[in-house]
């Protein structure tokens, strides 16, 4: 996403983010005080700068009205996210990572091998070929970007729960952690792992997921915001040990989703 960092002092922030959740409503304070309402949050969810008051007062009216429809996408009630009709997909569906699209990572199929670590029973790699003769599901669903996008899409591979009971993965065990092919890396907790929406895409629609949106496997997790779908994954660890991830270790909430 080519991270532009706010450009305000600590204190300037804390005062920012303090009347963030004065001027908001409290449904939104409830949600921001639980999802964790950070300065380089607010800039990246607005695009604005933080630098003077007319760019917070706008950055705040962009994130209550951008929080509210978050909201009905993904917090839902019964902890699954809703899925869409193909006609509404978003066409082009937009690329992000924290480069730029022509520095996305070139993998070759053939010599691709799926890691997996941590505690599971069996810790053989997987091939590409491996995984596509898994059983597949495919799903249309909206993806959101904190930096205040979202899109439909539609993702087709390996319901996840399915792999880690493949491995013989430990499912008490609190946290899958993924170390993807751009040194990007992101975590989640069991429960997330597990949930019926969370796959291993292989397909972006009805096509081999193509580079720029994670050739050639990543993790689709519709309850979750965009920075916790991590793309090009080469280890999957299943552990105890809290593995944080890329944004969340600069101040992203770790749970970023429903
Ligand atoms: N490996 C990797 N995965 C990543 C990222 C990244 O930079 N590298 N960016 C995350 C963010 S912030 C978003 S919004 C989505 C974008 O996915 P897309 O390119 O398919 O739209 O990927 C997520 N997963
Ligand atoms: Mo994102």
């Amino acid at each position: 996403m080519k991270t532009d960092k706010p450009s305000v002092t600590l204190s300037e922030g804390q005062a920012i983010v303090k009347e963030a959740q004065r001027l908001l409503g409290a449904s939104s304070r409830r949600r921001f005080l639980r999802n964790g309402l950070t300065l380089g949050g607010v800039a990246m969810l607005t695009g604005c700068d933080l630098s003077g008051n007319a760019s917070v007062e706008q950055a705040l009216s962009r994130i209550s009205g951008f929080n509210d429809r978050v909201q009905g996408w993904l917090f839902n009630a019964d902890r699954l996210a809703p899925v869409y009709p193909e006609s509404m997909i978003t066409r082009p569906f937009p690329f992000n990572a924290f480069y730029g699209e022509e520095d996305a990572p070139e993998i070759d199929g053939d010599d691709y091998r799926l890691q997996v670590a941590g505690l599971v029973l069996d810790k053989r790699d997987w091939t590409l070929a491996q995984l596509h003769r898994m059983a597949q599901i495919e799903q249309v669903t909206r993806h959101i970007c904190v930096e205040g996008w979202s899109a439909i899409g539609k993702w087709g591979g390996v319901p996840f729960a399915a792999f880690l009971k493949a491995i013989g993965a430990d499912l008490q065990a609190r946290y899958v952690g993924f170390k993807c092919a751009d040194d990007y890396y992101t975590s989640i907790d069991m429960a997330t792992a597990l949930h019926p929406q969370t796959i291993m895409a292989l397909t972006y629609d009805g096509r081999i997921l193509p580079r720029k949106y994670g050739y050639p496997m990543k993790l689709r997790m519709p309850t979750k915001l965009g920075y916790k779908n991590p793309k090009h994954i080469q280890v999957i660890e299943v552990t105890n040990r809290f593995p944080g991830g890329y944004w969340e270790d600069q101040g992203y909430n770790w749970f970023g989703g429903s």
